[in-house]
């Protein structure tokens, strides 16, 4: 049996299994996960926070602390290959520049695309932008930022006059409030999370909202949750406007002396009333609940509103944006110490992207193309011969035009739209008849990768080297420590030797990611120039051996950690811009989708699990795609808790497991963004997800589809366990065991089906063996199997019922962790002779505390937190499981 707590491996995290290099000493980098951007000192073998970085100071969520154990190079894509076939470099980069430049010259620019992501480093970044905006003449080059940070990039450029974050994580400490608005901070931004419930820790009176249309772990650091109805933040923030106004609480000082539209922003806001009970009936919270965050908004001068995807991925993003804004303007909150807007960035270089010009309607350092001088500036820099002069396809737009064949070649790096884009089964559609997909990517498989016709080895985290930029405008080197895995290369160089052979070799002679970097930053003068923020003009002459020994730094660099403190903006007139945002139309529930489903982030998954994935204890926590719901909405829709249910949209279908959540509003629903076609059956939440766009920024609304729910009974349940394909069933989610066979890593399945099985099938499921064993139990309709090698080892092990079979699935899986000395009637019964209770569900992933252990020493007396660590050691590591620690802790004393 799996030791309740697995000692060992805990802050001093086991590296993947084929690691190939360590260093002699640490080294600092930078996590490859969120847009925190915490330090990590590692050595190739264990890992620790940099106790130096000033984004974390040493802390780690479970994510970073365990990225070692995704490192290695299983499923790595390892050689370039040319529709199927394993080339040199020299082949598949003549292959891509040959196709894009038959394909620019027969069809124009236009007629080519890239697709680009906020994980790519800025040095890739760079370069991908340069050639396709300057050389290759066209601005189609957009990047899964539209998916994430548009609106607030809108937001910021509206407001602001140009796309900067005026505060810092300092700031979150100095606040007397702090509101996180459609943010899941504690699951998705955990660091952010700690410090700010660290600092409430140390000043209680520090008050925390948390706005969101479901209670969530954020929550349970809240002083006041608003579970507003869904799409309501606009009426919500210019009802704030209203009320500042009629309490006398806004800095008309300010207003007046660094802003401008206030008047026909308030008017806006005005016009929808202040009869605040009505106006709460509306927003789906109590009178009392709203207008006691009003009062707390007007009287704490510190405040820090926190945004991130609930704000962002709507029909009216941008305006949600500027209503946040509009709110800080009002009461001269901007780039103060403990008082600003803060819209906080998912990907670990989310803010580099965006500074190197990334989005199809940037240029590059903050500039725009449609302004001449702007474009006449950068083309001079670059000396570009055809510049872009007109703004590119957007995210959605493009893979439309990928569908209608307007674009015929696009090159996708670092990002995976089959699963992440809308629509995605059209996305996937548009790529299949695309004349020329390019992939570059790390793994070998994958719902991208599965469409392309020249896939790229691309180096990963711990290979790669090269410079991101955080949520805090601070930037920081993520170092190479281990070998990069047969013929894989950065980013950076594939871009560069495809521009060589395209005939722009004078434009791209980098020999060094360091050089790109000091490009980059002496292009930062043209932002001076033209009164924007973006400064790195210190680093342009910046030299290797300074660039290797860079220290996280924000910019502008060699300025203090905050912008705009001093009321002057990056607008010609120094003005900010009140932006005057009309409330979304009333939404009609129509019966045919009377689910409005949501959807984001689970604490232990990475988008599309390409790296989390890849580390079976980070499956502890939800091992399952599912769809969350109310027990009324359970109830209503004649749905089992624990069942399965179909989602069906007007674009798509789903189908996954039922959970019961008493923190969902009643009409919504909430599935996780991670499962692809890799993982389950039919799990992908974007194949349910319409292309509704904010017409500003062109971001999707990922959180607001209208959904029909319906019960699925299958005829049988399984369980699998088994290194080959899953079998072609209506159900099935898996979750790598930590073991490999020769035929690769063993998948636990969770099975479940209609139609009829033959005792063929069942076979046929498993591999050659050279043992078997058997059971079939007629009464319980329960068929068991187990294959075994010669030696008595587990090859793979199937259960099905009519009913799902009990198993211990943790213990199962030691069983081809740990090899031989397999008994036979146990092994068949799926657990141990001497099984102990169930324990529940893994609570902290990183000591393997189960539920039932917490819960256990709850009753024995533990009383907070910290006591339920001393007791069991539960949230002493990372401290990611406190909220849920918290939630017990609630749930077991009431
Ligand atoms: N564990 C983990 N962490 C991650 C990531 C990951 O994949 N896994 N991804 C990273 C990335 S790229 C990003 S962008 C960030 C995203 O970080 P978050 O934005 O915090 O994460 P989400 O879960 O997408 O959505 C946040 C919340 O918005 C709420 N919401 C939905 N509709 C509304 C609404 O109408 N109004 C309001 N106010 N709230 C609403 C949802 O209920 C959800 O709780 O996370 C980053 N961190
Ligand atoms: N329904 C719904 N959809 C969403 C969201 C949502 O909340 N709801 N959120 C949206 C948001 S905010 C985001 S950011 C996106 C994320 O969605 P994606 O960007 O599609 O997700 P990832 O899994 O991060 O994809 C990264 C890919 O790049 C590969 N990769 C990793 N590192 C490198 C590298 O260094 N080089 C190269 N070439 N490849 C690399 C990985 O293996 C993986 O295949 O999803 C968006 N889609
Ligand atoms: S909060 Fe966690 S995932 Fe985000 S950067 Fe820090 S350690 Fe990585
Ligand atoms: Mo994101």
């Amino acid at each position: 049996m799996k030791a309740e707590v697995a000692a060992g491996n805990v802050g001093e995290n086991r590296a993947g299994k084929h690691m190939a290099k360590n260093t002699e000493r640490p080294i600092c980098t930078t996590c490859p996960y969120c847009g925190v951007g915490c330090g990590i000192s590692t050595d190739g073998t264990s890992l620790k926070g940099d106790t130096l970085h000033p984004a974390n100071a040493g802390r780690l969520c479970v994510k970073g602390s365990s990225v070692l154990e995704t490192l290695g190079d299983q499923d790595r894509l390892l050689n370039p290959e040319v529709e199927g076939d394993v080339v040199s470099w020299d082949q598949a980069l003549d292959e891509v520049a040959g196709r894009f430049r038959r394909i620019v010259d027969e069809h124009g620019p236009d007629a080519v695309a890239f697709y680009v992501s906020g994980q790519l480093l800025t040095e890739d970044y760079y370069v991908a932008n340069k050639l396709m905006k300057g050389y290759i003449g066209s601005a189609n080059i957009d990047t899964n930022s539209r998916l994430c940070m548009s609106s607030a990039v809108v937001a910021h450029k509206r407001a602001f006059g140009e796309d900067v974050v005026p505060g810092c994580y300092e700031d979150l400490e100095l606040a007397d409030l702090v509101i996180l608005t459609g943010s899941n901070t504690a699951w998705a931004h955990p660091i952010v999370y700690q410090r700010i419930a660290a600092a409430k820790q140390a000043r209680p009176e520090m008050k925390v909202v948390v706005i969101d249309p479901r209670r969530t772990a954020t929550c349970d650091l809240a002083d006041l949750h608003l579970a507003i109805r869904p799409g309501q933040d606009v009426p919500l923030f210019n009802g704030l406007l209203t009320w500042l106004d009629d309490n006398n609480a806004l800095d008309q000082a300010y207003i007046d002396a660094h802003t401008e539209g206030f008047e026909s922003t308030l008017d806006t806001a005005r016009s929808q009333g202040n009869d605040w009970a009505s106006l709460a009936t509306h927003m789906g919270v109590s009178k009392v609940d709203l207008t006691t965050f009003y009062h707390w908004f007007a009287a704490c001068d510190r405040t820090v509103t926190v945004f991130s995807q609930g704000v962002n991925q709507a029909r009216n993003g941008s305006d949600q944006g500027n209503a946040i804004i509009n709110a800080h303007l009002a009461t001269g909150r901007v780039g103060k110490p403990g008082a600003s807007p803060f819209s906080i960035t998912g990907q670990p270089n989310a803010m580099g992207g965006r500074e190197v010009g990334g989005l199809a309607n940037q240029l590059a350092v903050h500039l725009d193309i449609d302004n001449p001088a702007h474009h006449a500036a950068v083309a001079d820099f670059w000396q570009a011969p055809a510049l872009a002069k007109e703004n590119g396809l957007t995210a959605v737009d493009l893979f439309q035009a990928v569908a209608s064949g307007k674009v015929k070649a696009v090159w996708i790096m670092a990002t995976n739209p089959v699963d992440s884009l809308p629509e995605a089964d059209k996305v996937r559609q548009a790529l299949m008849a695309c004349d020329t997909v390019v992939v570059s990517d790390c793994v070998a498989s994958g719902d991208t990768l599965a469409c392309a016709d020249i896939r790229l080895p691309a180096l990963g985290w711990g290979e790669k080297s090269g410079m991101v930029t955080n949520s805090e405008r601070c930037m920081s080197r993520q170092r190479p420590f281990v070998t990069a895995p047969g013929q894989a290369r950065a980013d950076w160089w594939i871009i560069t030797q495809v521009a060589q052979r395209m005939g722009f070799a004078d434009a791209f002679p980098y020999q060094h990611e360091h050089e790109i970097f000091a490009e980059f930053s002496a292009l930062t003068a043209l932002a001076g120039q033209f009164g924007k923020r973006l400064d790195l003009t210190a680093a342009a002459d910046l030299t290797a051996d300074q660039y290797a020994q860079w220290q996280p730094q924000q910019w502008p660099l060699n300025s203090g950690p905050r912008c705009y403190g001093d009321g002057r903006f990056s607008t010609a007139s120094e003005r900010a811009r009140f932006i005057a945002c009309e409330n979304p139309p009333v939404r009609v529930i129509g019966d045919a989708f009377p689910i409005i489903l949501n959807s984001g982030r689970i604490r232990d998954q990475w988008h599309t699990m390409t790296r989390t994935g890849r580390a079976g204890r980070l499956f502890a926590h939800l091992s399952e795609p599912f769809a969350a719901l109310h027990p009324k909405d359970i109830e209503r829709y004649r749905l089992q808790e624990g069942g399965f249910v179909r989602l069906t949209s007007r674009v798509g279908d789903a189908l996954v497991r039922v959970t019961r959540d008493t923190g969902q509003r009643p009409g919504t629903a909430f599935m996780p963004m991670h499962w692809t076609d890799q993982f389950s059956r039919r799990a992908r939440v974007d194949a349910l997800v319409p292309a509704r766009l904010d017409p500003h920024s062109g971001q999707p609304a990922f959180k607001h589809t209208p959904v029909n729910v319906s019960d699925w009974q299958p005829r049988w349940h399984g369980w699998l366990f088994t290194a080959a394909s899953p079998p072609a069933v209506e159900y099935w989610a898996r979750v790598p065991v930590d073991a490999f066979l020769q035929a690769g890593q063993v998948q636990r399945y969770r099975l479940a089906g209609d139609a009829d099985l033959t005792e063929q099938q069942l076979h046929d499921w498993l591999p050659q063996a050279a043992q078997w064993l058997a059971l079939n139990d007629p009464a319980t309709g329960h068929y068991r199997r187990a294959a075994l090698d010669k030696d008595g080892r587990l090859l793979a092990w199937l259960a099905i019922g009519e009913t799902l079979p009990l198993c211990d699935v943790d213990w199962l899986a030691d069983c081809f962790t740990q090899g031989a000395d397999i008994q036979h009637m146990t092994i068949l019964a799926g657990q141990p002779a001497d099984a102990g209770p169930d324990l529940g569900p893994v609570i902290c992933s990183c000591f393997q505390v189960r539920q039932k252990t917490i819960e256990g020493a709850v009753e024995e007396g533990a009383d907070c937190v910290e006591a339920i660590g001393q007791c069991c050691q539960a949230g002493t590591n990372c401290g990611s499981c406190i909220p849920e620690l918290r939630g017990l802790l609630e749930t077991c004393t009431t």
